[in-house]
């Protein structure tokens, strides 16, 4: 049985949705409650019940989050949270990780959007245990990151690599100018490794057309866009997101026939995350979840964690679960992983060098 994890650790995997604030280990999220109890910020005893906690309804997820933010929204915590949340996938062998995260103003604590960013990027360069390579100009000749045959990402023997590309998520509690100011902040990053924007939040709030506007900006810019869609029953919000065309799309659950063929005639990537799809209650059980129909119907399709510490998930994890739940080998499953490279919103160069891994990690397994 053990084994059995180790081989599902070991094979390398595309993560391409994770909430930073989402993927926050356990541990680290009870020690900062813990110093803010003492503070007297917060009451721990409640607090550690709720993160605990660990069926929770979609709304009560966003509680959650309230909670989390208050928690962890500071520079200092925001670097730490990022360094371990990169240590976390790369210790399974996630090879390639597009982290999101909201930008946050807070001017109690002279937070701003680009500081917040700031303290993001100093967590990525503040690994150790593996090498993360996250700029894109880092691809160039002799650059010290750039992956090595693939045995020895994998065998323990050398240090670990990792690239990540980071996503900027507008809240849908957000205005059209604070969408605005995301959007720009994520052009003045693309040097850092700043790829894209997601929309997220709680589905049952706002109005998506409200960040249209940033939306087609970001587009016009040649930033890349993934959009939460569907995550709860609205068919007209979900017709006029696919009309949109987005790059990717996250979760689906609530896609009606029509929505499907929309999809499926334009193709467009769904980000599938089942333990966060059943744990939430937008898909009642496995057997019913929409990965069977798509992988079926050969639609590009992405397994990822949403959010690996509310969920108390892994990408391994979600990989297995897949495998078991829909009776697909590990031949299957590793072309599905490998697929997932095309659906990156980093450069072409990236891809080839991720498809190189792939493919020598199965001859090694052959
Ligand atoms: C929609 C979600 C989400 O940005 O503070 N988020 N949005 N659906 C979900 N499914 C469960 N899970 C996370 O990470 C936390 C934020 O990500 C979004 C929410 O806006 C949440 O506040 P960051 O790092």
């Amino acid at each position: 049985m053990e084994r059995e994890m180790e081989w599902w650790i070991s094979m390398p995997k595309v993560e391409l949705h994770a909430h930073l604030n989402g993927s926050i280990r356990d541990s680290t999220l009870l020690e900062f409650a813990k110093a803010l109890g003492e503070k007297g910020v917060i009451l721990f005893s409640d607090v550690e019940h709720v993160i605990r906690k660990n069926d929770r309804s979609l709304n009560e997820v966003f509680k959650l989050f309230d909670l989390i933010h208050i928690i962890t929204t500071d520079h200092t915590k925001v670097t730490r949270i990022t360094k371990e949340v990169v240590e976390d996938f790369a210790s399974e062998n996630v090879i390639y990780l597009e982290l999101r995260t909201t930008p946050k103003r807070n001017d109690s604590i002279g937070m701003s959007k680009r500081s917040y960013m700031e303290a993001v990027v100093k967590g990525l360069r503040a690994v150790d245990a593996v090498d993360v390579n996250f700029a894109p100009h880092y691809l160039g000749e002799g650059n010290p990151l750039k992956f090595g045959p693939v045995s020895d990402i994998c065998n323990g023997t050398t240090k670990r690599k990792i690239f990540v590309r980071l996503l900027l998520s507008i809240d849908r509690r957000e205005t059209t100018a604070d969408a605005m100011e995301t959007v720009k902040l994520a052009l003045e990053m693309r040097d850092q490794g700043v790829v894209g924007i997601d929309l997220s939040g709680n589905p049952t709030v706002g109005d998506w057309m409200t960040f249209l506007p940033a939306l087609k900006f970001a587009r016009e810019q040649g930033l890349s866009i993934t959009l939460h869609c569907g995550e709860v029953p609205n068919p007209k919000e979900i017709q006029a997101m696919l009309e949109f065309l987005p790059e990717r799309v996250g979760h689906a659950c609530f896609f009606k026939e029509d929505h499907w063929e929309n999809a499926k005639s334009s193709k467009i990537p769904v980000e599938i995350c089942l333990t966060s799809n059943i744990r939430t209650g937008s898909i009642s059980s496995m057997d019913v979840h929409h990965f069977g129909d798509l992988y079926h119907a050969k639609h590009p399709l992405i397994l990822c964690t949403d959010d690996s510490g509310i969920f108390s998930t892994s990408l391994s994890g979600e990989y297995i679960l897949a495998a078991s739940s829909f009776g697909l080998g590990k031949k299957e499953m590793v072309e599905l992983g490998r697929n997932a490279i095309e659906f990156i919103f980093a450069d072409d160069e990236t891809k080839r060098v991720l498809r190189e891994a792939f493919d020598s990690a199965a001859e090694r397994w052959s």
